[in-house]
């Protein structure tokens, strides 16, 4: 099966199609079994703002490779010990959010990846077969492990091209919510839809892979020769969608 972090390679190009998958927050592995029986691209468990343990974490990674679903795993922060974690339990990869610097984005990737790219540690996790398959986790890590940084503060947009030209990082994630939160906060007009065009555009011009979050398809399909990837809502958004259509609030 062709690796995501391929497959965001190739679908940086402007003719393909985005990869598509939600955030799942409901911390369960019965919510990454529905979800991911309608056929994602990936799903990515949401460590920042969802309730979810490293024990329950590990255990939707798991869930999701039943269905042979790639799971990303947006982990709290730029941490290295959750980055390791995450990777640990066999996600393909980490979303990391609230990169401000190249140097944030430099510690990313070094707590993502094994020596000499990085400094990741190796252990005997599940993507290890519990250390039945070290080398062969290592070798496929090297390979295959997606490394994303969101791209959600004014500080990471003072440093966008330093940021961008940090090798090791697969893609640049827009997070638009916290990009408005931030441009409100320091009373600059411009709207939020400009600023992400000047994000794309920069990706665009450095030949960078990006990514943007949308609430729902519409909102994402304007972009969609310009992103590799688009995480369209969440577990909850479909939840309160549904809850809505059937008892009308
Ligand atoms: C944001 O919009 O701030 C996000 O983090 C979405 O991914
Ligand atoms: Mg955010």
């Amino acid at each position: 099966m062709t690796s995501l972090r391929a497959r965001i390679a190739a679908a940086a190009r402007p003719e393909q199609a985005p990869l598509l998958g939600p955030f799942l927050a409901v911390p369960a592995a019965m919510v990454v079994e529905i979800a991911c029986a309608s056929g994602p691209d990936f799903v990515c468990i949401d460590m920042e703002h969802g309730p979810i343990s490293a024990q329950t974490g590990e255990a939707m990674v798991r869930a999701a490779a039943l269905y042979e679903v790639p799971a990303l795993v947006r982990v709290p922060g730029v941490d290295a010990v959750a980055i390791g974690q995450a990777l640990d339990w066999g996600a393909e990869g980490v979303l990391v959010p609230r990169v401000n610097s190249a140097q944030d984005a430099r510690q990313a990737v070094d707590a993502a990846r094994y020596p000499p790219k990085g400094s990741r540690g190796a252990g005997p996790g599940r993507a290890a077969g519990y250390g039945r398959a070290i080398p062969a986790a290592i070798a496929r890590a090297r390979r295959d492990t997606v490394v994303a940084v969101q791209i959600e503060t004014l500080p990471a947009l003072d440093e966008l091209e330093a940021i961008l030209a940090v090798e090791g990082v697969d893609l640049f994630f827009i997070g638009p919510g916290d990009l408005q939160l931030g441009l409100e906060a320091a009373g600059r007009p411009e709207p939020i839809g400009s600023v992400i065009g000047q994000i794309l555009q920069a990706c665009r011009e450095k030949g960078r892979p990006c990514g943007l979050f949308a609430m729902t398809r519409d909102a994402l399909s304007p972009y969609d020769d310009q992103v590799a990837l688009g995480i369209i809502g969440s577990d909850a958004t479909v939840l309160i969608a549904g809850f809505d259509a059937m008892y009308g609030a």
